[in-house]
């Protein structure tokens, strides 16, 4: 796309008639409309471009932004917040909460946030709630999410006996009722709680819809919150998902990037004695400004392993990601997410990491009672599906220099000697030669390696101290990794044909948000009314050729719950609104065309 063409590009879904019934978080993207029939080197390129929208500046008389005065301010306040605590954490607490990859954020910032204050010889104050629990750090638990009892349940349970408590619930799309009950049970106790909402609309698109056994909307909560004087809301919009609602990419990233914003500032002002500032938080933003733009200056590199995870994705093998630290912890982030967003089977793409549970250390302990896809160590990935596998499916190493580098050269060797589609991802600082030759032998095993090198200036601490700096290091290659891993697992569905221009037609139908979008998908894509594609909608989940019954009166919740057991859903829905066949037929026509675009298109 030419420069002008692209700014405009860039900017076009700020305008107020551009889906105006949509919130920023459910838009679809213009600059990604095409991205369905892209190369994956054009695939990287158009995910860099809807990265960069994160950091656009705020146009007079549009939405706020990560870097608008009103945001950076709010950052400050909350950091001093949080500060406070750090000083006097006796009966204190600082909760991260949220659903899904929010939920999964809270937990991988609140481990990192505590890991630096044991360093420190401080008592860890930070703690992490995701709807559904520990489970749903690694598997889809989309149900949960639509339950605001249960958020202020377990935010009640973490919070016993404390006086004091900074809690940030985090909910992309300002919809989640889960982290809605949160809030709400915190504006009532305000002697105690200090509520925090991040997300990515504007105020006034909050979801207004009625909760389950609730007076109050997501909407309602937020005015409330605005309204008080202790709460804070940090919403700055950054711009439509490249996948439309897929709040894993964007919305996780950005959520990323405020908290260890928020979080660092206040850990040097308690412990470096430097003053939480508005400059010191600009400068922030803008160093993960920086590494978004040196991740994608590997955009080669970045393609190279989008191709291959999408070969074995369309030769129906998987993707396995075997990770080193808290790159692997993205890692199984990112294969957990693959399940409801584009409707993959778990095995399609998994996350491995050294040392598993241990290393994980969450608070539920070891989950591997509950089935082998919650076998998570690198020895299972040995015994389990190593075994299994052939040229047709994808290994990806993922590590830094600060890892065990011989320990990835055996596992490397483990590897090809039963396949040769073995990738390496990892990071590196500018000069540092200490694993070259472990390097150079792993490099020689591979058939593709992205190394992406940082500016040695801003890698004083490799090893030593990974916590402090205000632009830490382990921060530039987590944001980093999670951008790679995104692209790689978004990338490879979109050459599997999974996506529909920028839609994701087979989304699992398992809570009210993904209905509520799933029917707009229908409409949109069949220009049929509301209500007959809500009634194909059912008659999808409930596999039935006529609604009878109790079925149209009961609620979206078992709407939801019925639709747990069923696939292709949406895509069935949509033949029958577009040929007016059965739905058996309809089911036939996408078991001849499993590539959903290509069945799609044939028929619009
Ligand atoms: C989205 C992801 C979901 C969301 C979850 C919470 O790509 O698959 O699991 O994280 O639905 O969304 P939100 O808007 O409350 O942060």
């Amino acid at each position: 796309m030419a420069g002008s063409a692209w700014t405009s590009a860039l900017c076009k879904w700020e305008s107020p008639d551009y889906e105006p019934s949509l919130p920023v978080s459910e838009k679809s993207n213009p600059l990604t409309c095409d991205i369905d029939r892209a190369s994956a080197e054009s695939i990287v390129k158009m995910l860099h471009r809807c990265d960069v929208q994160m950091f656009q500046e705020e146009s007079e008389g549009t939405y706020q932004r990560l870097l608008s005065d009103q945001v950076v301010k709010t950052l400050a306040e909350v950091a001093k917040r949080a500060e406070l605590i750090l000083k006097d954490p006796q009966d204190s607490l600082v909760v991260l909460s949220g659903c899904g990859t929010s939920g999964r954020l809270a937990f991988l910032i609140a481990a990192r946030f505590n890991r630096a204050l044991r360093q420190l010889k401080q008592n860890p104050v930070y703690s992490y709630i995701i709807a559904g629990g520990d489970r749903a750090l690694l598997s889809s638990q989309e149900a949960p999410e639509d339950d605001p009892k249960l958020g202020m349940l377990s935010l009640k349970k973490v919070c016993e006996g404390k006086k004091r408590v900074l809690f940030v619930g985090i909910s992309c799309g300002l919809s989640a009722p889960f982290v809605a009950g949160q809030l709400d049970f915190c504006l009532q106790h305000p002697e105690v709680y200090t509520p925090v909402l991040i997300g990515f609309n504007p105020a006034h698109q909050a979801r207004d819809e009625a909760m389950p056994g609730c007076t109050f909307t997501f909407h309602s909560v937020v005015q409330r919150m605005q309204e008080h004087a202790n709460a804070f809301l940090i919403n700055p919009a950054v711009g439509p998902e490249a996948i439309s609602g897929s709040s894993r990419m964007k919305g996780g990233s950005a959520t990323k990037i405020l908290l260890e914003v928020v979080l660092s500032a206040a850990q040097a002002a308690a412990f470096s004695r430097t003053p939480v500032t508005c400059n010191g938080i600009v400068q922030h933003i803008g160093a993960h400004k920086r590494t978004v733009d040196v991740t994608y200056s590997e955009c080669e590199g970045i393609a190279a392993l989008v191709e291959a995870a999408g070969r074995s994705l369309q030769g129906g093998g998987c993707v396995c990601y075997l990770g080193w630290g808290s790159l692997a912890v993205l890692s199984l982030m990112d294969a957990s997410e693959c399940n409801p967003t584009f409707g993959a089977d778990y095995e399609d793409v998994r996350g491995f990491i050294s040392g598993g549970y241990a290393e994980l250390n969450i608070n539920e302990g070891s989950l591997t009672s509950l089935g082998p896809d919650f076998c998570i160590a690198h020895e299972d990935f040995l015994h389990l599906l190593l075994p299994r596998l052939t040229d047709k499916d994808t290994v990806l190493l993922i590590y830094t220099h600060c890892d065990d580098v011989g320990d990835v050269l055996k596992l490397a060797r483990r590897v090809r000697e039963k396949m040769v589609n073995l990738h390496a991802f990892y990071h590196q600082a500018d000069g540092d030669t200490s694993a070259a030759l472990q390097q150079d032998d792993i490099n020689k095993l591979c058939l593709s390696t992205l190394n992406i090198t940082w500016p040695a200036a801003a890698m004083p601490f490799c090893r030593q101290n990974r916590t402090l700096s205000s632009v830490s290091v382990p921060q530039q290659w987590e944001l980093s990794t999670k951008l790679v891993l995104n692209a790689v697992s978004t990338g490879a569905h979109i050459l599997k044909g999974k996506i529909y221009q920028n839609h994701m037609i087979d989304v699992q139908v398992t809570n009210s948000k993904l209905y509520r979008r799933a029917t707009r998908l229908l409409q949109r894509l069949s220009g049929r009314p509301g209500p007959q594609c809500e009634e194909a909608l059912l008659k999808a989940i409930y596999q039935v050729e006529e609604l009878t019954g109790d079925i149209p009166s009961c609620d979206i919740t078992t709407h939801t719950h019925k639709a747990r057991s069923r696939t292709k859903v949406v895509p069935a829905a949509l033949v029958c609104l577009l040929t007016g066949c059965s739905l058996v037929e309809a089911e036939s026509h996408l078991k001849q065309r499993p590539i959903i675009r290509e069945a799609v298109e044939e028929l619009l």
